[in-house]
């Protein structure tokens, strides 16, 4: 296959065929593709992915399909997605060193990438499903927000460069839009892709007869499509994360977009605190344990990624933002300044948690937490307590002035019988 083919979708029986001719694929696997044994694995809402075995070795190759996998053909998709996946995998790996999967190769024409295949990792929701614990979930995903958030802004790049790279990542439009749509409209009204668990017509009620909530929610989106503070992960869900026991890394970052610093660490928080009200529907006896284990984990994500932020603000303010020039150089502190701006980040980050506890419930692409718990009658009052818990994030945010206030409030929401 030459980077000159038309595309064409992968098939498991043609991947060896055409891609044998890669080089390092190749030389990760085995040079002779007979010997390659190829599934496809995907389980995500758009793309292929194919694990690859041969007797030298594994490699993961994802291609783009030219449509919404969970969908079908009627919602057309570019498969660009692949080179803002690719650039975002380098900038990532570049930021924050061992963070994602090593890139082995990338062919624009096809729209596929081919990865470090990572074992045994599992995807961390799965695992939070399953009440594994992860040692060091916290630290590292804290970090890696932190690094990616600040080394990707103008905090710490050139103004040039960073201007530049927003100019690429500009052209990803239709990716950004699913976002848009999906994330912070489509749950506050009757969207055709929407569809939600019966039994929970009242509490979509009150979200969906509420203006301030909706003004709240465009508020957001508002700053999601027009900031441009730092390059984002864009879809930092547990689905995006593997990890086994003790080792964690961040995959997929098709969805990559300049937005605002507060984004990526505020989605996470959500589907850890959908993992927190999800799992009476999975255990019973260590379910308290493993529920505070979940709030620790948000606390110390926070916490982590305050004090990365602070160590690379102290020692990595190369940008035109905030310079030394205007407060060491003049004999005047920059901590508060940092404080400021982490409250802000603090801010949008509750607020996008919120949205984003309310879009996994309510419109098209709803997540294994709740929808592995079979019995609607015991998944309804779950996710009716994670709806109104994003209720609360969106509506209080200015009042939750803390990670510890925000898991004070998850405990009171999983209390409550909304239903
Ligand atoms: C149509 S795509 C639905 C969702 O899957 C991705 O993982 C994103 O979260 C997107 O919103
Ligand atoms: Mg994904």
């Amino acid at each position: 296959m030459t980077a000159k083919d038309a595309y064409e979708p992968l098939t498991a029986e043609t991947l060896g065929a055409r891609l044998a001719g890669i080089d390092l694929l190749a030389g990760k696997v085995g040079p002779d593709p007979t010997q390659w044994d190829v599934q496809e694995v995907g389980d995500g809402n758009l793309n292929l992915v194919f694990i690859v075995k041969g007797p030298q070795g594994a490699a993961i190759v994802k291609q783009a399909l030219p449509y919404v996998r969970l969908v079908g053909d009627s919602w057309p998709l570019p498969l660009y997605r692949a080179f803002y996946e690719y650039h975002a995998l380098t900038r990532e790996a570049a930021r924050d060193p061992g963070a994602v999967p090593e890139v082995w190769h990338f062919d624009e024409t096809q729209a596929l990438v081919v990865m470090e295949f990572l074992s045994p990792h599992r995807i961390l929701r799965q695992k939070l499903i399953a009440g594994e614990r992860v040692d060091g979930l916290a630290e590292r995903l804290g970090l890696f927000c932190a690094r990616t958030g600040f080394r990707g802004s103008e905090l710490s790049m050139k103004s040039a460069d960073k201007k530049a790279d927003v100019g690429l990542f500009s052209g990803n439009v239709e990716i950004p839009a699913i976002t848009e749509g999906l994330v912070f409209t489509d749950p506050y009204f009757e969207a055709e892709l929407n569809n939600h668990t019966p039994g929970l017509d009242p509490v979509i009620k009150i979200l969906r007869d509420d203006p301030a909530l909706k003004a709240r929610a465009q508020r957001m989106l508002l700053k999601f499509s027009a900031n441009t503070e730092t390059l984002l992960h864009g879809d930092l869900h547990s689905g995006s994360v593997m990890a086994t026991e003790d080792d964690v890394r961040v995959i997929d970052p098709e969805f990559a977009q300049y937005g605002p610093l507060g984004f990526d660490i505020g989605m996470l928080t959500a589907n850890y605190l959908m993992a927190y009200f999800s799992q009476p529907g999975h255990r019973g006896d260590d379910l308290a344990a493993y529920q505070d284990w979940l709030l620790e984990v948000i606390e110390g994500t926070f916490a982590a990624y305050e004090a990365e932020f602070t160590r690379l603000w102290d020692n990595e303010r190369t940008g035109m933002l905030y310079p030394a020039a205007l407060f060491e150089d003049q004999g005047h502190s920059s901590a508060a300044a940092r404080t400021e701006l982490l409250a802000e980040i603090w801010q949008d980050a509750v607020s996008i948690c919120g949205i984003e506890m309310h879009r996994r419930c309510l419109s098209l692409a709803h997540n294994a937490d709740f929808e592995e718990i079979a019995d609607p009658a015991i998944r309804a009052p779950l996710e009716a307590r994670n709806l109104m818990m994003g209720r609360d994030l969106i509506l209080n945010a200015a009042k939750i002035d803390s990670p510890r206030a925000l898991t004070d409030l998850a405990r009171q929401h999983n209390g409550k019988d909304v239903l």
